[in-house]
């Protein structure tokens, strides 16, 4: 399958330095930073610094450096939400939106991790 890839989308315009961002975590192949409308006490973006559209992408075309690297430092985070009063116990949730039936905003693979408090029921 070929993925299209827009450079001119808002995290690329981030990863480039263009547009500021709070930044949580930076790693050789990861950056992740705090989502400007937050929907819970904690609600981090994790993207890869590659040109990648989704996840589909991302696991068919990135290094495995690439995905070692991501994947590591999205736990990285998961630990940090963990440990954030107002989550009960702790515990989170990973969301990542790819296309129209999925909802995607911005066309560059991202996982938002939420946490914080305890996040309602999604799939019943
Ligand atoms: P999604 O629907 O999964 O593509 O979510 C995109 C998320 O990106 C949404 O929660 C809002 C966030 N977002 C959009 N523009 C910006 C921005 O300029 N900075 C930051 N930090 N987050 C953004």
């Amino acid at each position: 399958m070929a993925y299209a890839y827009d450079d001119q989308n808002i995290f690329a315009k981030i990863l480039r330095g263009e547009i500021p961002n709070s930044t949580v975590l930076e790693t050789d192949h990861t950056l992740a930073f705090n989502d400007i409308q937050p929907q819970a006490p904690v609600h981090v973006l994790v993207i890869p610094k590659g040109a990648y559209v989704n996840h589909d992408h991302f696991a068919a075309e990135a290094s495995d450096a690439e995905i070692a690297d991501y994947t590591r430092a999205i736990g990285q985070v998961c630990q940090m939400v963990s440990v954030t009063p107002g989550a009960g116990d702790g515990g989170y949730r990973l969301i990542s939106n790819a296309g129209d039936a999925g909802v995607q905003e911005v066309p560059h693979l991202h996982v938002h991790v939420l946490g914080g408090r305890v996040l309602g029921r999604m799939l019943e």
